[in-house]
């Protein structure tokens, strides 16, 4: 698809963006030996808090189950608590739940899935378009956690006047890190990057890694220390920009 013959001046501007707020998280690692009962606990305390804080869409950027052979009953889980969120929910998987041949991605509960959940399945990278937010998301499935793997590589300019969010499950390697590491993301791609807010995941703990003006926050895990559990706040708005707090959700 290309704009061709579309004067660019055609194209819809920035002032029919909406005023977004997103729950950002990553890392929740279902099903995974040690915190099966901590992991299930924050995941439905997530979907209890997103009404609450008026959110429009959530984003869990890879590593949302612990390894693909986790039971059957964790997927059935977290399909069933993705459905009583009824907002739309944008999953990418990671280096623990990747999409490759033999994903739990693939496995049955999926295939009865909400409407409400979208799953990024091209490694190459693709758009899920929610014209109703004004928001299109872009991610790569990962198919194999390695050096070859760039979750940034291939990301498309947004060219509909949406908000374009992109979703990275990956290691940012600042500027004094020299070792190789498996799904690099390097500086210079963070600050390079056409998107208005970059939602990485895979480290556990929160920080944020703007680059050059790209605003690229890592939300950390939501699994409770002390019974209290923390995610991503991200702001869209048209008349300020990108701005992202974190809040802490109650688990019981
Ligand atoms: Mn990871």
């Amino acid at each position: 698809m290309t704009n061709m013959g579309i004067p660019s001046n055609h194209h819809s501007t920035s002032h029919v963006r909406k005023k977004l707020r997103l729950l950002h998280t990553s890392d929740t690692h279902l099903g995974g030996d040690w915190h099966v009962e901590q992991a299930r606990a924050a995941l439905a305390a997530l979907v209890d808090a997103a009404p609450r804080l008026g959110a429009d869409a959530v984003l869990i950027v890879g590593d949302v189950f612990d390894h693909a052979r986790v039971p059957e009953a964790e997927l059935e889980f977290f399909v069933a608590q993705m459905a009583r969120l009824a907002l739309p929910a944008i999953i990418l998987p990671g280096n623990h739940d990747l999409y490759d041949a033999e994903s739990l991605y693939r496995r049955t509960p999926f295939h009865r899935a909400p409407r409400n959940l979208r799953i990024f399945s091209q490694h190459q990278g693709e758009i899920i378009s929610l014209p109703d937010l004004t928001l299109d998301l872009w991610g790569r499935a990962m198919p194999a956690h390695t050096p070859e793997f760039h979750p940034l590589e291939g990301m498309p300019a947004g060219s509909n006047g949406h908000w374009l969010v992109a979703l990275a499950h990956g290691h940012f390697h600042f500027e004094d890190d020299r070792e190789r590491r498996s799904s690099p993301i390097f500086p210079q791609e963070v600050a390079q990057a056409p998107c208005d807010y970059l939602a990485l995941g895979h480290w556990d703990r929160h920080i944020e890694v703007s680059c050059g003006g790209v605003k690229a926050v890592y939300s950390g895990s939501p699994l409770p220390t002390g019974g209290v559990g923390e995610i991503t706040v991200v702001e869209l708005d048209p008349g300020t920009g990108v701005h992202t707090h974190q809040t802490q959700i109650a688990i019981s």
